[in-house]
């Protein structure tokens, strides 16, 4: 008989229901000590959080998130609503002794995420941030590669994450998915967006960052706010790319940007090694990129990876399907319950936790903070 958990979800956006998606799936696919109940889901907006309860598969719906905090049978809270909210919802989940799993990055800015690190520390209760892409197997092969030691000395870290989504001046922001464009309720535009995936994993492949240098636009500066009603001005980053230091000695190029038109979600990263090279692209999630400079010279060259060997050395892929067949986005966030829930088995951390993803909100903060002053600056 398994040993059953029940979840209280925050939001029913996109990550409410790519989370929610995760948690109906991981006990089909993995064998696992416990099992997730999908029991309450909250939000403010009633008919909205009706709508998402019923698809989604939640049990039970609460407007108030304070109060479905406080039931005494919610063992895990999971925080799938705007950055504005992550830090006061999860003082109060550890305050309450729950487990929590907080949706990326882990708040507006540093000093949000120390009083989350501090809070979750003091209660001593176990907590995650979705930082997803860490579980896309191909880029966790990529880190299995890396540690093995195959790509000898690094030289080069290359990341962008290209969208072009707010290109249009006539995009409000605020409400709904818009919040991210708002700077009260994000934080910062596609540094804490999109180019926190890109550090998380970097951080993950290549250590710590050491010091950034950023150049960052707002290039629509004013837009009618959704929820105000007025025209505002606009105070996130549209575009942000930085250089830095990694404390390996290596060097790393960024660029984030909702305005490269033709790009829906261009997540790549390249690694380049003295002897080797490894680079990965999210429009085609399941391949990963070798380039092994030790090959026979005739048949050198860069070969393509497809990561669906169940049954041998393909991370996770034991889990799906036959060998040859491939898994998806979503996919990555089943990993990553999955991970959580057996080290909750054997003891073990599950990163990224508060205080991993905390470095990365540091970096970003040290990003925005060097786009401002145009100078270099020490995380
Ligand atoms: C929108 O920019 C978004 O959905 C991000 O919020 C996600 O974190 C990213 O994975 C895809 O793009």
């Amino acid at each position: 008989m398994k040993k059953k958990l029940n979840v209280g979800i925050i939001g029913y956006g996109f990550m409410g229901r790519a989370h929610s998606n995760a948690f109906r799936q991981v006990n089909h696919f993995f064998d696992l000590e416990h099992e997730l109940v999908l029991k309450v889901a909250s939000a403010r907006n009633a008919e909205r959080l009706e709508a998402f309860r019923e698809k989604a598969g939640w049990e039970e719906a609460e407007t108030d998130w304070r109060k479905m905090i406080e039931r005494d049978d919610i063992d895990i809270i999971d925080i799938a609503a705007p950055n504005d909210w992550h830090r006061d919802m999860a003082i109060a989940a550890a305050e309450a002794g729950k487990m929590i799993w907080c949706e990326k990055p882990l708040a507006r800015n540093g000093e949000e995420g120390r009083e989350m690190v501090k809070a979750v520390e003091k209660a001593g209760v176990r907590n995650m941030v979705w930082y997803n892409y860490r579980r896309v197997p191909a880029v966790t092969l990529a880190k299995m590669i890396v540690d093995s030691g195959r790509l000898g000395k690094i030289y080069h870290y290359r990341a962008n994450f290209l969208q072009d989504w707010t290109i249009s001046e006539d995009l409000p922001q605020g409400g709904e998915g818009l919040w991210r464009l708002d700077v009260n309720a994000a934080g910062s535009g596609v540094t804490g967006d999109l180019l926190a995936h890109c550090i998380d994993t970097a951080i993950w492949l290549n250590g710590n960052i050491t010091r950034v240098t950023a150049r960052t636009e707002t290039f629509v500066k004013e837009r009618h706010h959704n929820l105000t009603g007025q025209v505002e001005p606009v105070g996130i980053d549209d575009a942000s790319m930085f250089l830095c230091d990694f404390a390996n000695g290596s060097l790393g190029l960024f660029e984030a940007t909702r305005y490269a038109r033709g790009h829906k979600a261009l997540y790549t990263l390249e690694i380049n090694g003295a002897n080797a090279s490894i680079r990965w692209d999210l429009h085609d999630l399941h391949r990963l990129e070798y380039f092994d400079h030790g090959d026979e010279s005739a048949l050198r060259g860069w070969r393509s990876i497809h990561i669906t060997d169940a049954g041998g050395d393909h991370p996770y892929m034991d889990h799906w399907w036959v060998p040859g067949l491939q898994i998806g986005y979503e996919h990555s966030f089943t990993h990553q319950v999955a991970d959580f829930l057996s080290d909750l088995e054997t003891g073990a951390t599950t990163q990224p936790d508060f205080a991993d993803a905390l470095i990365t909100q540091d970096v970003c903060d040290a990003v925005i903070s060097s786009g401002q002053s145009g100078h270099w600056v020490e995380v």
